[in-house]
């Protein structure tokens, strides 16, 4: 690991990324081990990862996999699922499967479809879906906290699109952990500091079997595009990533963003459908999507 200036062995591997992890943890604060946790699942190496991780630090997490009905020629959304429970299954975990279809009448890349208009791209619709659901089971099922596998690549490629259009909302938004507040649960990232390839590393080291195909809607997407460049600067500054996110996380925290300063959070009421917060003035986008693809159906 040239960024940190560091090589390992597979036994010490395996245990420095729990306890770098459980540093990570601790330092934003993210939950406690006697709070309740919701791991998204979604078949993929980090969040599969991130599960294993947190059981084997003692912590009290269950899984949360939404059937998104993906298919693309490769069975996607059925492999993933596959493999997700084969994971809880062989490890005793308690795993929630909610399906987008039989929850709505409707699977994603048929949303997407029915509502061209508003949400061309299916990563729209199923961005708004994935955070809408993960919110209200994270709720309804009493979790303390939703955890995510994103990682540092994510990360700063998020961080990357919104600062090359300055998109201070977003900004002010992005971090380890983002508190809860009415209507919404907390959420947060503990593998948000890794590399990808650590990821991928600890996933293979551990004998954790995960989809390796990418969903195939990601193809050509612009968050890819964000991280091939990103990946071409670290080629060349070893740790570049890395800087790039702590350096911002410092620089929010201490205020001196302009973002602080001049963003102010929009009004939020509670949607009059699911009750979860929104600043549209009726129903709120996700309730909107499902009415309108019901529509159309008809
Ligand atoms: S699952 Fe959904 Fe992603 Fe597939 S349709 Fe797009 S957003 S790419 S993380
Ligand atoms: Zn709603």
């Amino acid at each position: 690991m040239r960024q940190h200036k560091l090589a390992l062995c597979k036994e010490h591997y395996l245990e420095w990324i729990p306890e770098q992890t459980e540093r990570f943890i601790e330092k934003y604060k993210m939950f406690t081990r006697e709070e309740k946790i919701l791991v998204a699942v979604s078949g993929g190496k980090d969040s599969l990862s991130l599960w294993d991780i947190l059981i084997r630090l003692g912590y009290q997490a269950d899984g949360l996999y939404l059937g998104l009905g993906i298919d693309g020629g490769i069975d996607y959304s059925h492999e993933s699922q596959r493999l997700t429970e084969k994971f809880a299954n062989e490890r005793n975990l308690k795993l929630h499967v909610v399906d987008i279809e039989k929850e709505y009448g409707q699977s994603i890349p048929m949303l997407a479809e029915s509502s061209h208009r508003g949400y061309g791209k299916p990563c729209a619709v199923c961005g708004l879906a994935k955070r809408h659901e993960m919110n209200r089971i994270a709720r309804d099922l009493g979790y303390d906290v939703l955890a995510t596998g994103h990682n540092l690549d994510d990360e700063a490629a998020v961080l990357f699109g919104n600062t090359l259009s300055w998109a201070s909302e977003y900004l002010l938004r992005q971090g380890p952990v983002l508190p809860e507040t009415s209507g919404l649960a907390r959420k947060v990232k503990p593998l948000c500091r890794f590399y990808e390839r650590e990821m991928t590393a600890y996933a293979l080291l551990s004998g954790i079997e995960y989809i390796y195909e990418e969903c195939p809607f990601a193809e050509g997407s612009q968050s890819i595009f964000y991280k091939e460049t990103l990946n071409q600067l670290e080629t060349t500054r070893p740790g570049a990533k890395l800087t790039f996110y702590l350096r911002f996380l410092e620089a929010r925290k201490s205020g001196e963003l302009f973002i602080e300063k001049n963003v102010q959070q929009g009004v939020l009421h509670a949607c009059p459908k699911c009750g979860q917060p929104t600043s549209t003035p009726d129903f709120c986008s996700f309730c909107r999507m499902i009415e309108r693809a019901n529509v159309e159906m008809e």
